[in-house]
């Protein structure tokens, strides 16, 4: 197996772009990647203060590590989640990421600050974890980017994520979410733009750009996603895939080639208002995040299960199952 650029020996295989790759062209390809997306797509300008919504996962990381050495200004947002052992271990990573690179991270602790924490809040919502973990990452990483001044926040969607969202809100025909399902949301209605600059890479890319840049990270699952339907459409697609290479990336772009300006870009909300009790765009009195404190104010902590291992996650290891959302809406 032979690099496709300098005949050197491969690390590396990308079967829907049948190429191979040697650890510097596999580097490269993951920047210019990157590059095309922003271009493409208008994500963000050269000069623009950026915040990278980062879990301690190789996804947010990496994204983190690319925008750094393409010289953007890039500051970490992380939000313990109070997930146990993984939380702790996740926070780990991820200071010692920006401790060793010198970045800007700013840290949010739900228990320490709102006092809940995921498993306790979806105890007493009686909704899945990854509900109420979803809306409290967006509100913090929202209210972060606003109050900060920040240009955009960055998140470390891939294209196997945002494949498989795809295929679920396709699947129930999710029209509202459809029309949001792009690469950049532009700002409006109180909340910052956002963009996903790692569409064109998949996880195992991911995972290989880690490891090959030494960044270590959170390799086990989180111990809440049992029953996370995202999984569920991740090995539908990693299927597919494995008959039909290029499958996601046919799915995905034409979807935003040819369908996605069919459905309502949620336009200019006028009838959301703002939250009384923190500032937030709000739909009534106050926010869902606010309602959410309120809810699990006093509740007893709930304990969380043991984290559950990733079936694979290597340079060498067919595309991984790696945990996401369980929501639809990204
Ligand atoms: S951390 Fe949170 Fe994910 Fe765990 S509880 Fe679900 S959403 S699976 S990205
Ligand atoms: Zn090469
Ligand atoms: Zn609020």
């Amino acid at each position: 197996m032979k690099c496709k650029v300098c005949r050197e020996p491969a690390i590396i295989d990308i079967r829907r772009h049948n190429a191979n790759f040697c650890t510097d062209h596999f580097l490269r390809y993951c920047h210019d990647q990157v590059a095309r997306s922003i271009k493409e797509y208008s994500m963000c300008s050269p000069g623009e203060r950026l915040l990278v919504a980062v879990s301690g996962g190789k996804d947010s990381l990496a994204i983190w590590d690319i925008l750094d050495q393409m010289g953007y200004e890039a500051d970490g947002l992380y939000v313990g989640l109070g997930i146990g052992d993984y939380s702790d271990i996740s926070g780990r990573h991820v200071r010692q990421f920006a401790e060793q690179r010198e970045l800007k991270l700013i840290e949010v602790d739900l228990r320490g600050e709102y006092g809940y924490d995921v498993p306790t809040a979806a105890a007493v919502t009686k909704r899945v974890p990854c509900s109420a973990c979803g809306l409290s990452k967006r509100h913090l990483f929202d209210a972060a980017a606003i109050d900060g001044g920040y240009d955009a926040v960055v998140t470390g969607h891939n294209l196997d994520d945002e494949a498989a969202v795809l295929y679920g809100n396709v699947l129930r025909w999710q029209t509202a979410y459809l029309g949001r399902q792009r690469p950049v949301l532009e700002a409006r209605n109180g909340f910052p733009r956002k963009i996903k600059p790692l569409v064109r890479l998949g996880e195992r890319e991911m995972a290989a750009y880690c490891v090959l840049r030494g960044i270590d990270y959170q390799v086990e699952e989180c111990p809440m996603a049992a029953g996370n339907k995202h999984l569920q459409f991740k090995e539908v697609l990693n299927a597919q895939e494995a008959v039909s290479p290029g499958s996601k990336a046919a799915f995905y772009f034409g979807f935003q080639r040819s369908v996605v300006d069919r459905f309502d870009d949620d336009p200019e909300d006028t009838s959301l208002g703002v939250c009384s009790s923190c500032g937030a765009p709000a739909s009534g009195e106050i926010c869902s995040f606010c309602r959410l404190i309120e809810r699990t104010a006093g509740a007893e902590p709930v304990p969380v299960p043991f984290p559950r291992s990733k079936k694979s996650d290597t340079t060498s290891a067919a595309p991984s199952q790696q945990s996401s959302r369980d929501g639809v809406s990204t």
